[in-house]
């Protein structure tokens, strides 16, 4: 039924069909989480980084209504490039597809397409989550919603502080979402290694990632599971200078009343323009030290 709306790349598709390691990407980082054309440049080197590490990465986004599972270079240029693309969530998906309009997915969506294809790993930068102020704005990104539900392991770098840490973990541990800690005990923030948070179990080996994921499928705990993967301690950032950025940019999408779906991409830039461009080279090589235990566990989940 599903498979008239989806195109699969055909490397993609042999290495599914062969029973090869695969990796998700999402798009909306891309279109939405940083600018042109360091966006198509960082996708291009996440998909080699997957490639050098032993799998076959899938950039996952909607194409004037076609939904693309393994994008070409050509296709990532231009979803980098486009200003008309729409952020693509749990219930645009639809839509998009029925409007023939271009779509970038979020972790959401791209967690349901790459389970409809059979992919099992995906790799992102951060997860949504409970914005800050929820309890008022009742703002809860649809990513946690989906991790609820689909089978997909997303490697993350954790969540980021423009969300309420605590609440996100209270809200994953109601849906029954394990949160493992790769190699690190503390829930890392995104740009830094430490929350102040604890991840409810460390894991040190992909190994053990694997046999933990498989456990929990094979035993039919549908949904997904969150693996916090630290950014490197020599890309993270000054712990007080990112959070005083953070403060800044939470403060004028407040005064200029920004809200729903506009607000992280809103948040992102702001903080790349007040920290200087340090939080996006930050974002860019978190990005790729998750591209590398992706593959890896990608790797691991094959031979299980
Ligand atoms: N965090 C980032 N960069 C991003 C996003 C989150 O650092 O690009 C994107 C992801 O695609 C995520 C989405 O799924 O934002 C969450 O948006 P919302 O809160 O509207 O669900
Ligand atoms: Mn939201």
């Amino acid at each position: 039924m599903f498979e008239q709306y989806i195109d699969i790349n055909p490397s993609v598709k042999k290495a599914i069909e062969e029973g090869k390691p695969v990796v998700a990407l999402e798009s909306t980082i891309i279109s939405h989480g940083m600018p042109y054309p360091k966006n198509v440049e960082t996708a291009l080197n996440v998909e080699k980084i997957i490639i050098e590490n032993g799998a076959v990465p899938a950039t996952i986004a909607i194409l004037k209504g076609r939904v693309k599972i393994g994008l070409t270079k050509e296709e990532i240029d231009y979803l980098g490039k486009s200003k008309e693309v729409v952020k693509t969530s749990r219930r645009d998906l639809p839509v998009v597809i029925a409007k023939g309009l271009d779509g970038a997915t979020t972790v959401a969506t791209t967690m349901i397409l790459a389970n409809l294809a059979k992919i099992k790993v995906f790799v992102t930068g951060g997860i949504g989550g409970v914005h800050r102020g929820a309890s008022e704005t009742f703002d809860i990104s649809a990513d946690l919603e989906e991790l609820a539900r689909t089978n997909v392991a997303v490697i993350c770098a954790g969540v980021k502080s423009i969300l309420d840490i605590g609440l996100t973990l209270e809200y994953l541990e109601t849906k029954g979402v394990p949160v493992i800690g790769y190699q690190t005990d503390e829930m890392p923030a995104f740009y830094t290694q430490k929350s102040g948070f604890k991840v409810d179990y460390r894991v040190d080996s992909t190994e053990e990632l694997a046999k933990t994921i498989k456990i929990k499928w094979d035993l039919v705990l549908n949904g997904g599971v969150v693996v916090a993967n630290p950014i490197p301690e020599e890309f993270s950032m000054d712990y007080n200078v990112i959070n005083h950025a953070i403060e800044e940019a939470l403060k004028e999408a407040d005064s200029k009343g920004i809200k729903g779906k506009v607000i992280t991409p809103f948040l992102l830039s702001k903080i790349k323009d007040i920290t200087e461009g340090r939080s996006l080279e930050s974002n860019i090589q978190l990005v790729y030290n998750n591209a590398r235990l992706g593959a890896k566990l990608a790797n691991a989940l094959v031979f299980k």
